[in-house]
């Protein structure tokens, strides 16, 4: 180890080192208060000014992180955010948490990273340990990030250090955070490794380290994309079990009781959040570039990016069985956020269902606690709407309820007494109601009319 790196290695494990994280969202906000939180005197940087003036008094925008956190570490002088790079010739590490997005062409957007690695390089000193979170796809961190960092003539491994550690932050989930979720580490040398465990190692409570930050950024794709496929393989099983007359939630709750070899997903409406349905995207992108064809993830991603319009489809002939056209019914959509209990509508597939019913001259309102207001440019539909509020008057003066996020406060008994007809999406309402139809449940629409058989 260089006397570069040990003197490094030093102040990590005294604590004098000083952080940075660039990029203050759900993954960077968790992650500069975790490294706060163990001492370090840490710096977050972001473009948005709103968001350095709340954490600067002490506030937070990020559900899973607490305003309290936030408070007691910038009153404790060891958390504050800033909007000017020129910090970073007074640090020693930073963590680069920016957004990994698709192009409209379906392939990756690379300028966030870019922007934030150049932005960095212009401060770079000897001496600084770099590591990269964002998403992305194999090779960036040596393909993107080391040239961009060693144009200033300073060398990855030896006069600063380089890694990749992907993020693993579930939004929501109240039982896993960034402290206690396993870290993935992948150093470009040995001693890059070492120091970037040492780092994770202070604020995180299990870090892995892997061969190499190509191996990192695979590690991170496998786990996202394994979830698009199976996701698009119970939604396939789902539209399949609707012909075979089988209920899909019965099927997979009952799967689910084998202790090993199977993991339970679940049927919706389609893919969303800013992860599932775009990172196979960058894996299959950078396959391609290798002449590789990876049918089975692009066909999965066929089958969830379809849901939308099988859901357009279930609740046109819901209204068909009550003689109603879909043109010109009052359609309400019950949760439009990607998943239940977020307030982010990114990539929601309620949003193409809503785009969906608009073209086709329904008239769409919808009711989410979590979305006060959906400005025009967030759906098709070219005006803005608000939230209805999620009382009886409001699923009574609908054609149809369409559940497509089953957020925990909805109150499922008012929907079921007060809605003329519903289509769930999401196994929110249990039993069997008449006028409710599934997702995947084997209760068509002719059955529907047949009379209820004796309930023995
Ligand atoms: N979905 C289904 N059926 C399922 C599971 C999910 O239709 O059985 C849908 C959800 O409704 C949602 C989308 O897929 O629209 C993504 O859901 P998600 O549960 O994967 O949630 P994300 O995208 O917020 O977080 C995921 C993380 N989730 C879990 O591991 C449970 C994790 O994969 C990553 O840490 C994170 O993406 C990320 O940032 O990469």
């Amino acid at each position: 180890m260089s006397a570069l790196s040990a003197q490094l290695l030093d102040r990590i494990q005294k604590r004098s080192a000083r952080v940075g994280v660039v990029g203050l969202g759900y993954v960077g906000l968790p992650l500069v208060v975790e490294l706060a939180r163990s001492g370090f005197e840490s710096v977050g940087i972001d473009l948005d000014p709103k968001k350095i003036a709340a954490i600067n008094r002490g506030t937070s925008y990020i559900p899973d992180t607490s305003s309290a956190a936030v408070e007691a570490l910038t009153a404790a002088g060891r958390l504050r955010a800033t909007a000017d790079f020129a910090v970073v010739s007074e640090l020693d590490t930073i963590n680069i948490c920016v957004p990994t997005p698709l192009r409209k062409t379906k392939d990756p957007d690379m300028s966030y990273i870019v922007s934030a690695v150049q932005a960095v390089a212009d401060h770079l000193h000897p001496g600084m340990l770099i590591v990269l979170e964002s998403t992305t796809y194999p090779g960036t961190t040596e393909e993107v990030v080391q040239p961009i960092l060693e144009y200033g003539g300073l060398k990855a491994g030896v006069d600063f250090f380089l890694a990749f550690s992907p993020e693993r932050v579930d939004p929501g989930n109240k039982t896993f955070n960034t402290h206690n979720v396993p870290k993935i580490v992948g150093g470009m040398t040995p001693t890059c490794s070492e120091l970037a465990q040492a780092l994770y190692g202070a604020a995180i409570e299990t870090v892995i380290p892997v061969s190499s930050p190509r191996v990192a950024e695979m590690v991170k794709l496998l786990e996202n994309t394994f979830r698009a496929v199976n996701i698009g393989l119970v939604n396939e099983i789902a539209l399949m079990c609707e012909k075979l007359g089988i209920d899909v939630w019965e099927v997979v709750d009952a799967a689910k009781t084998k202790p090993f070899g199977f993991m339970p997903f679940y049927p919706g409406p389609g893919l969303g959040g800013h992860c599932i349905p775009i990172d196979p995207f960058y894996l299959t992108w950078k396959a391609k570039q290798t002449g590789f064809e990876p049918r089975l993830i692009e066909l999965a991603g066929q089958i969830n990016s379809a849901m939308p319009h099988a859901v357009v489809e279930k609740i046109a002939q819901a209204l068909n069985s009550q003689k109603k056209a879909l043109n010109g019914s009052r359609v309400l959509i019950a949760g439009i956020t990607y998943k239940r209990d977020v307030d982010d509508i990114r990539e929601s597939p309620a949003l193409d269902v809503m785009g969906l019913l608009h073209e086709k001259g329904a008239k769409v309102a919808y009711v989410d606690p979590f979305v006060p207001q959906l400005r025009k440019g967030d759906w098709a539909g070219g005006r803005d709407l608000a939230s209805e509020r999620a009382d009886p008057k409001t699923f009574r003066s609908a054609d149809c309820v369409a559940i497509l996020t089953d957020h925990s406060n909805f109150d499922w008994a008012t929907i079921i007494t007060s809605a003329p007809l519903v289509i769930d999406t999401r196994n929110a309402i249990k039993g069997r109601h008449l006028h409710v139809h599934r997702l995947g449940s084997p209760y068509t629409i002719e059955r529907a009319l047949e009379p209820m058989a004796a309930v023995g």
